[in-house]
């Protein structure tokens, strides 16, 4: 058998791109609840507050605030074995800087988590999934302050003091790599509430946010250890693996740099400190980054236990500037070209299942840590028949191949992966458009991008077939 017998297959979702429930419970507003609608060629705004008349999709999300046992059955009916979600700073400290937390939100996630304990489902939290909150940004300037370490730790330790019995695993910053894509200040924003100044290095504003954030993460692993030795924390990345076009060894060198950029970061989680090519790009620039020796040493102490991942898609790159680029805002600063080997979703994200094992390899080789997939699947758009079926082979198409080369790299490559959930699994909002439209769920919400729509869950062709998946262990995918 490939998978180990409690290997922890199941789905995850964001709270900002669910629950809605935007004000309620003594909510703050979060950096998301100010970001309107877009779609896949028009980007989201991010204004500045709530403004009258605008269209803001977080806000009502799903309404999973209200109808999680609905939901939740519903994963149970597939098998999970786990959930991921976040906790929304906001519920627990709608403003992020205040001494007491909110009961009625602390209060939520108690329910939460006591309803997936009613069918074994093990909660997967991420600490921090782009919702921080908004007040922070205005306030502080978002990461680039010292100060919202002690916010984030304080935040971090009210929670997982709460809920120490009943959350074992953690992951403290989602996707903490995306703010290296400083060409969409939709990253940056959600990443770290940093919004840069024209005349600003934002190079060098952005490492310095970066470093806050590491700090910060740093902190709280040492920090949940001490409170529940049992817990298991790691560390959350985009897998954006790069391919070099040609043989030409300038592209060669184009993706590697590429690559070195990303792992910077599981570098600093996993071996406690920088890379020298990163402090090298420092020193060449003249930045000053402000890193105090109790830094250096906490970045030590508060490495991870394992190393969480979202995989999607492959870019590849050419240090040849003729070479057409495809525009991706996923690539290293728009950077990527089309790969003629590889098709692309209507979004325009490369379908690369033998990336996936090619990823999975390189992070283990470099880190020898277990692996937990939380995220990986396939936005596209869905379609009601008349019979009220929903046939998403597409889906069922995308999910079954990247599972088949994990199991390949668990069982042939030897690589240590904790567990797999799939991204969206019940539909939330897009992320980077914003949109309903790009569907990610084996289930199906009726809601429309524009906010119509029922909110009725109905079960996806995809829902049976990962059922099965996971009853089989994976054996029949
Ligand atoms: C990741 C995020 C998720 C999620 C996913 C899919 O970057 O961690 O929050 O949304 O991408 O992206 P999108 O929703 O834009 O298709």
């Amino acid at each position: 058998m490939a998978f180990q017998k409690n290997f922890l297959w199941g789905g995850a979702v964001a709270a900002h791109q669910v629950e809605g429930g935007w004000n309620q419970g003594g909510k703050g507003i979060s950096i998301t609840d100010v970001m309107t609608a877009g779609t896949h060629t028009i980007p989201r705004k991010i204004t500045d507050g709530v403004l009258e008349g605008e269209y803001y999709p977080n806000h009502e999300g799903i309404n999973f605030y209200a109808r999680y046992k609905e939901d939740i059955k519903l994963f149970a009916e597939m098998g999970f074995k786990c959930f991921r979600t976040s906790i929304a700073w906001t519920r627990i400290f709608p403003k992020g800087d205040e001494n007491e937390p909110n009961e009625e939100g602390l209060q939520f996630y108690d329910d939460l988590f006591d309803e997936l304990q009613k069918y074994g489902i093990e909660p997967v939290v991420t600490l921090s999934h782009f919702e921080m909150p908004y007040h922070l940004v205005k306030e502080y300037g978002g990461w680039r302050n010292r100060k919202l370490i002690d916010f984030f730790v304080r935040f971090s330790e009210v929670v997982m003091n709460r809920y120490k019995d009943k959350v074992k695993y953690w992951m403290t910053f989602n996707e903490i790599n995306n703010q290296t894509i400083i060409s969409n200040p939709i990253y940056a924003f959600t990443n770290s509430g940093v919004i840069y100044d024209e005349e600003e290095d934002k190079l060098e504003v952005m490492y310095q946010a970066v470093h806050h954030e590491l700090v910060a993460s740093a902190k709280v692993v040492k920090l949940g250890h001490n409170i529940n030795p049992d817990f298991k924390i790691g560390c959350m990345v985009a897998a954006l693996p790069n391919y070099p076009y040609t043989c030409n060894p300038n592209d060669v060198m184009k993706a590697f740099e590429a690559d070195q950029e990303q792992l910077m970061f599981t570098d600093v989680h996993v071996r406690g400190h920088y890379p020298q090519r990163t402090l090298n790009i420092w020193k060449k620039n003249n930045f000053s980054i402000e890193i105090t020796k109790e830094d250096k040493e906490i970045l030590q102490e508060g490495t991870v236990d394992f190393i969480g991942c979202s995989y999607y898609l492959t870019n590849t790159l050419t240090a040849d500037e003729d070479v057409e680029r495809t525009g991706s805002d996923l690539a290293g600063g728009g950077d990527a070209v089309n790969n003629p080997y590889l098709k692309v979703s209507d979004w325009g994200w490369t379908i690369d299942p033998i990336g996936f094992r090619y990823y999975l390899n390189m992070m283990y080789s470099r880190y020898e840590l277990p692996i937990f997939v939380v995220e990986n699947g396939f936005g596209a758009t869905d379609r009601v028949e008349e019979d009220g079926n929903i046939e998403d082979q597409n889906r069922i198409d995308y999910l079954a191949s990247h599972i088949i080369e994990m199991k390949k790299a668990v069982e042939e490559d030897g690589v240590e992966v904790l567990g797999y959930t799939t991204w969206g699994c019940i539909d939330p909002i897009s992320f980077t458009t914003g949109e309903m439209k790009k569907r990610y769920g084996f289930i199906y919400v009726d809601r429309e991008n524009d906010g119509s729509g029922s909110l009725k869950r109905m079960k996806k062709k995809s829902f049976n077939w990962y059922k099965n998946v996971i009853a089989t262990n994976g054996e029949e995918i």
